[in-house]
């Protein structure tokens, strides 16, 4: 047996730090084997701390479908009918005709990289392309999942991986597409995936695997029953209510829409998280509220896609739960998540920080501990900055001409609504410091690697 190599112990020092219970001043944080060994507070720097200005908890990554990110900026252009999701979705289709699983890698490497820069730690990866190009199962059933995880090795960031169960073509069991051809199967080959992914994540510190039933539309009330048991303990995502056609289709299938029907007939609780979760009434939405999932917005992908915006005040009001997600990944940056959330709501209402919680409230502060609580939720982790917990943290460069002179949930308010991504200055994610600069230390590789795969891909 191989001895387990420990490494020394390492102390971070924050002149503040947004810790569980809020803002403190002289933080330190000693590591060691990627988590929080111990916390001090209101304490001075001592010789040997690596000292910076502000410290956050890093973000989580509710929803991402890494692939997409290699057709980003490819579909902004006009098509000769009315452009809508469906119409996105043919051309995200054929974005994966010749996808190869090194490509795939390629490809995800780039997207985590860029996430870790703009302050993300982990990623739900809502892993859906399990099959060869032809549509032909590959011979290990795990093949893309291990393309995944080599990328999230790559870049270095957290995982929680959730392998998709894809079935249908649409509500009522229609059968899929050839464009589908990719992401199908059934239900026995699905649980082998599970167990084979598991497996594959054992290369990663923390990883963590769920489940995904990928929607309504793309699995049967059977299915959902056949999944009951390995649903109980792990984080279980889903699409759900993106779209006005789809909740057409559901009324139309089941004289219930989308949320109200999941909530009925499907046992959902803490572990879950409703992705989009647009187009819900207000029973629905404080429904959604009371079973304590998690929704998980994409404001980026959501605007992108022309879907709708999320009933976020109603939501907060019943004591719901979000997080963010980059999903279609067209755009990858924390702060433009968190900052078009609340300016959705401001043009949709005609009114300014709708979403800090009450009078006097930081919106900025508001914005970032929901989403940093409810993404760790969502993606089965502690919260952070918490002894034991992962050492998956960013500083922020108090030296950035938007961020000087602010402190506590200024600084906040700041970085989300002016600074941007321009301000994230380091990243440590388990305890290695993968971001330095607002660049990622492999930045330079990682490119090249990408530009490889695109000239095969297009080329
Ligand atoms: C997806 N994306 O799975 O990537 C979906 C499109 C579908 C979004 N919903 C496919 N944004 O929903 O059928
Ligand atoms: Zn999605």
């Amino acid at each position: 047996m191989q001895a387990k190599i420990v490494e020394p112990a390492q102390t971070l020092f924050f002149d503040q730090a947004l810790m569980v219970e809020g803002w403190a001043a002289g933080v330190r944080l000693t590591l060691c084997d990627g988590r929080i060994a111990a916390i001090e507070r209101d304490c001075l720097p001592a010789a040997g701390d690596e000292r910076h200005g502000c410290g956050l908890p890093a973000m989580s990554n509710v929803h991402s479908h890494a692939f997409q990110r290699e057709m980003a900026g490819r579909a902004e252009r006009s098509g000769s009918n009315v452009d809508s999701f469906w119409t996105w979705r043919e051309a995200m289709y054929a974005s994966v005709d010749r996808m190869t699983p090194d490509d795939l890698r390629a490809v995800a490497s780039l997207a985590y990289m860029e996430m870790l820069e703009s302050g993300f730690s982990r990623v739900g990866e809502f892993h859906y392309l399990h099959r060869d190009i032809d549509g032909a199962p590959f011979a290990d059933v795990a093949e893309m999942s291990v393309a995944i995880t080599a990328a999230a090795a790559e870049a270095g960031i957290g995982l929680t991986l959730l392998p998709v169960l894809y079935s249908y073509g649409g509500f009522g069991g229609l059968p899929p597409q050839p464009a589908q051809r990719r992401f199908i199967q059934d239900i026995d080959a699905y649980l082998r995936l599970l167990e084979e992914a598991e497996g594959a994540v054992r290369a990663l510190p923390d990883a963590i695997v769920g489940i995904a039933p990928h929607s309504l539309r793309a699995v049967s009330p059977d299915q959902f029953r056949l999944l009951g048991p390995a649903m109980k303990h792990r984080p279980v995502h889903i699409h759900i209510a993106e779209q006005i056609r789809e909740v057409e289709d559901c009324l139309a299938w089941s004289g219930r829409r989308p949320v109200e029907w999941l909530l009925d007939n499907v046992d959902v609780g803490a572990n879950w998280c409703l992705v989009h979760a647009t187009h819900m009434t207000e029973a629905e939405t404080a429904a959604l509220a009371r079973s304590g999932a998690v929704a998980g917005l994409c404001p980026i992908t959501e605007a992108n896609l022309g879907d709708g915006i999320f009933p976020a005040p109603a939501f907060l009001a019943a004591g719901g739960r979000f997080g963010i997600g980059s999903d279609s990944n067209v755009r990858i940056d924390c702060a433009e998540e968190l900052r078009l959330l609340e300016y959705g709501q401001r043009l949709l209402h005609r009114r300014r920080n709708m979403l800090a919680g009450g009078p006097g409230r930081s919106t900025g502060r508001a914005l970032y501990a929901n989403a940093a609580r409810g993404g760790a939720q969502a993606l089965g982790v502690g919260l952070q900055l918490e002894v034991g917990g992962a050492a998956d943290i960013i500083s922020l460069d108090l030296g950035h001409p938007g961020l000087l002179d602010k402190s506590g949930d200024a600084i906040l308010d700041a970085y989300i609504f002016a600074a941007g991504a321009d301000a994230v200055d380091c990243v440590w994610r388990y305890g290695e410091k993968v971001v330095v600069g607002g660049r990622h230390r492999r930045r330079g590789e990682i490119v090249a690697d990408y530009i490889r795969a695109l000239e095969r891909l297009i080329g």
